[in-house]
């Protein structure tokens, strides 16, 4: 798998090519937008839907949720930098079905809607909320609508540049060359020590979203959530708890769509199962291999059952473990179960 030190440089270049920054024109119309309150966008809940939202109002609530914690006036951020990061950012997603600028949005709102509605940004700080809800906007940058395994069997250059949470990895260098951009460094004017804080979180933030690293942290964490049941102020003082629930709230927002209403949850498992099948369509095509299951077209009725299985085997453990941590996140799991009786009746009628 190692490749020579020439070929890494070649192959950073291909994949560092795409990027590109949002125009100071776009970004001078968006400074100029009156942003309404979170109440007028329900950004405080945790049952949030964004489908009656034009592009702009997502800019616009995402601009408010930076003013609301207090991040532009704490950080001395531009606003006109915030304006021109925030539509960079957007500009790389891709129009893929379900990993575009849409799902990085909503996690981000997920994340604004736990950390105000649990007063866990008292416990995390300005600096680490920052970072997390940057890391939420960033999460998936350049998403191509394929998976890791995907990489790795289509041996594409993005796997040869990095062999484990490669698509991770990859969204994380976006964010930093997009926070590196001129006219888009919203960090510039944190301190040295405060800005290389904001990264390495920033970096850990991202990299949890990879289900490899849940997993590998998931025991850990329901260890210390059946020990200690709730957040208590002096999580504040331990870097490796605060560390811990930092990891696992990324996940919980990023799989967020399994706790919304049901009419919610079912148009975006129909947007995730479009994703998986056009990949399953790319392995067929490209790489003459039979896609597993969950990306196979063929197996379209299995749907219903495939979703009864990834709430028991990867959804439910994280919000149980979230609801004993925090009664006002209980609604999250309780829809959690309302959705697996649907998706169980469904998967009965054939
Ligand atoms: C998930 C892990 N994966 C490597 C193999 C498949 N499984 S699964 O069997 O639990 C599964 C999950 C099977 C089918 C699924 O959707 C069919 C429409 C899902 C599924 N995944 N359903 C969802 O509603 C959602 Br949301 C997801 C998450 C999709 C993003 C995958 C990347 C997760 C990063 C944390
Ligand atoms: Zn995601």
């Amino acid at each position: 798998k190692a490749i020579t030190a020439m070929a890494k440089q070649s192959v950073t270049l291909d994949v560092l090519s795409y990027h590109a920054s949002a125009s100071l024109d776009d970004a001078q119309r968006l400074r100029t937008l009156r942003i309404p309150s979170s109440a007028h966008f329900s950004l405080h809940e945790l049952a949030f839907d964004d489908i009656e939202m034009t592009d702009d109002d997502t800019l616009r609530a995402c601009l408010r949720m930076f003013l609301d914690l207090d991040f532009v006036e704490r950080f001395h951020i531009d606003y006109s930098v915030l304006c021109r990061w925030l539509l960079s950012v957007k500009k790389n997603y891709r129009n893929v079905t379900y990993h575009n600028w849409r799902h990085a949005f909503n996690v981000a709102q997920m994340m604004f809607a736990i950390l105000t509605e649990t007063q866990w940004w008292k416990i995390f700080g300005e600096l680490e909320c920052l970072a997390l809800i940057i890391g939420c906007l960033c999460h998936d940058l350049d998403h191509r609508g394929t998976n890791n395994s995907f990489q790795i069997k289509a041996s594409s250059p993005l796997a040869q540049l990095y062999s484990t949470s490669t698509m991770e990895h990859h969204h994380f260098d976006q964010c930093l060359m997009i926070l590196n951009s001129p006219g888009n460094q919203i960090l510039l004017n944190l301190s040295s020590d405060d800005y290389e804080k904001v990264v390495k979180v920033l970096e850990d933030a991202i990299l949890s979203t990879d289900l490899a690293v849940y997993f590998s942290k998931r025991k850990a964490f329901i260890e210390l959530v059946s020990e200690e049941r709730q957040v208590t102020p002096n999580w504040g003082e331990c870097e490796d708890r605060r560390g811990l629930l930092r990891a696992m709230l990324m996940t919980a927002c990023d799989l967020a769509a399994i706790t919304k209403p049901w009419p919610v949850e079912r148009r975006v498992a129909a947007l995730v199962a479009g994703e998986f099948f056009r990949q399953g369509d790319l392995e067929r095509q490209n790489l003459n291999l039979t896609p597993i299951d969950i990306m196979n077209r063929d197996k379209e009725d299995e749907l219903p059952a495939m979703q009864v299985k990834f709430i028991d085997t990867i959804c439910l453990p994280i919000y149980e473990a979230f609801a004993v941590l925090s009664p006002a996140l209980q609604p999250m799991l309780d829809r959690v179960k309302s959705n697996r009786g649907h998706w169980i009746d469904l998967s009965n009628n054939d």
